[in-house]
C-alpha cells in the first residue's frame, strides 16, 4: 500500500479510546505511514521515538470574556492547519465528542481539501454522552459529517443505529492487542513480589468510574477469598476509588487488596494474574479483558455491551448478568479450583487474542478502509498492497 499521511486525534490521558488510538498510530507508523497526532497532550502510551510519528500539541488561548478556553475551536483550527501543512490524506478521530465535530469544522475551514475523515466510536460517546439531550444532536452531526464511521464492536454499532435511526453504514473493527507485548512469558517477572506461590491473584484495572461497578469487583473477590488463599490487585484511579477502599476496609480485607494506582506499563501485571474481573454495567468492548486474555489470563465479566464479542463464555472466561456477583464468584472458583480446566481456558484465551484480535490483522482493516475512501487498493495483513 502506498504510505499515507494520517492525522489522529484522541483523548491522550489514560483510557481505552486513547490507548487504542495511540497503538493504532504506532502500528501505522511501523507499517510505513506518516502519523500526526493532533492532541492536547502527548498520548500516554506513545513511548519511544519513531521517525514516522509527529505530535502536534494544542495551545488554547484564554481571555476574560470567554467563560472557558475555546478548546474545541482551537483543536479544529489545529486540525485544519496540520492537514494543510502536512498534506494529510486521512484524519482519523477517536471518540465522537468533540473530535468528529472538530474534524467537520476543520474540513469546512479547508474548503476543497481531499482529506478523508474517519470517526471511530468507542462507547461512552454513544452510551453515555449521546443519551444527553443537550449533546445528542451535536454527536449526530459528527457522525453524519464523517466520511466513514467505525465502531469497536457490533453491539456499539447496533446501539448507535438504534439511537440515531441513521441509515449510514457503521463498520465494525474490533480493538486489538499486540500479542508480543502482552505475552504469558512475562508471568514470572513481578508475580513473586505480589503474592505467595499458593495465593491466587485476581486483577481489575479501570478508570474507577461508577460504570465499572468496583463494588462488584470487591464482592466477587471477598467470596473467592473466603474459599481460597487469594489477593486482589486494583490498578487505576477514579471517582469510585474511595468507595472501593471503604468497602475493602468494612470487609476486613485490607491485607489482601493492593491499590496500585495508575500504571503505565501493565503487561507484567496482567501476566502475573490468575483471573481478570470486569463486571461493568456498560462496556462497548473491554480492551483490558483482551489484554488479559493475550497474557493467558481468563476473564470473569458481565455480559454487557461488546464484552461477549471479546470473551468467549465457557472457553476463555465466564460471563454473568450485570450485578450477579454470586455467579461471578462461583465461576471464578470453578476455574481456580480445577487446574486442568484453568490451563484449557488460559490457552484458549491466548489463542483467541492472537488469532482474532492481533494488532496487524485489525490495523490492516483500518488501512483497507483508508484505501477504499481514497479509491486505492487495499493492503493485506503484512501491509502489502
Ligand atoms: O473504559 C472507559 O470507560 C474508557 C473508555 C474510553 O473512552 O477511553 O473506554 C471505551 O473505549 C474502549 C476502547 O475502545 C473500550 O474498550 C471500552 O469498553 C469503552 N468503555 C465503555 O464502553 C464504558
Amino acid at each position: 500500500m502506498k504510505p499515507l499521511r494520517i492525522g489522529i486525534s484522541c483523548y491522550p490521558t489514560v483510557g481505552g479510546s486513547g490507548a487504542v488510538a495511540t497503538e493504532l498510530g504506532k502500528a501505522l507508523a511501523r507499517r510505513g505511514h506518516e502519523v500526526h497526532f493532533i492532541v492536547t497532550d502527548v498520548p500516554f502510551r506513545l513511548g519511544t521515538f519513531h521517525p514516522n510519528i509527529f505530535v502536534h500539541e494544542l495551545d488554547t488561548m484564554t481571555y476574560p470574556v470567554l467563560r472557558t478556553p475555546p478548546y474545541d475551536f482551537s483543536l479544529a483550527a489545529l486540525m485544519a492547519r496540520t492537514v494543510r501543512e502536512h498534506r494529510l490524506d486521512v484524519l482519523h478521530v477517536h471518540y465522537a465528542l468533540p473530535f468528529a465535530v472538530c474534524a467537520f469544522l476543520a474540513k469546512e475551514m479547508l474548503g476543497s481539501s481531499p482529506v478523508q475523515t474517519v470517526l471511530t466510536l468507542h462507547g461512552t460517546d454513544i452510551t453515555v454522552l449521546a443519551q444527553d439531550d443537550t449533546l445528542m444532536d451535536v454527536i449526530r452531526l459528527g457522525i453524519e459529517k464523517s466520511d466513514a464511521v467505525t465502531a469497536v464492536s457490533a453491539s456499539l454499532a447496533e446501539q448507535t443505529h438504534g439511537l440515531f435511526h441513521i441509515e449510514r453504514p457503521i463498520e465494525v473493527i474490533h480493538n486489538f492487542v499486540d500479542p508480543d507485548v502482552f505475552h504469558p512469558s512475562l508471568r514470572a517477572k513481578v508475580r513473586g513480589s505480589l503474592a505467595d506461590p499458593d495465593e491466587k491473584i485476581l486483577l481489575h484495572t479501570s478508570n474507577f468510574r461508577a460504570v465499572k461497578r468496583i463494588g462488584d469487583v470487591v464482592e466477587v473477590f471477598a467470596r473467592v477469598h473466603e474459599a481460597m488463599p487469594s489477593r486482589l490487585l486494583l490498578v487505576g484511579e477514579g471517582p469510585e476509588l474511595g468507595v472501593a477502599r471503604e468497602r475493602v476496609r468494612s470487609l476486613g480485607l485490607e491485607a489482601y487488596v493492593e491499590f496500585l494506582g495508575k500504571q503505565d506499563d501493565v503487561a507484567e501485571l496482567f501476566a502475573a494474574a490468575d483471573l481478570f474481573l470486569l463486571p461493568s454495567a456498560k462496556e462497548s468492548f473491554g480492551l483490558v479483558a483482551l489484554e488479559a486474555m493475550a497474557t493467558g489470563v481468563p476473564v470473569i465479566a458481565s455480559d454487557a455491551g461488546g464484552i461477549p464479542e471479546v470473551v468467549a463464555h465457557g472457553e476463555t472466561g465466564f460471563l454473568a448478568p450485570v450485578g450477579a456477583v454470586g455467579d461471578m464468584a462461583e465461576y471464578a472458583l470453578h476455574l481456580l479450583q480445577d487446574d486442568h480446566l484453568y490451563a484449557r481456558f488460559s490457552a484458549a484465551a491466548r489463542a483467541r487474542a492472537e488469532t482474532q484480535f492481533a494488532v496487524n490483522r485489525q490495523v490492516a482493516r483500518y488501512e483497507a478502509l483508508y484505501a477504499r475512501l481514497r479509491g486505492g487498493a487495499a493492503p493485506d495483513e503484512a501491509g502489502k498492497p
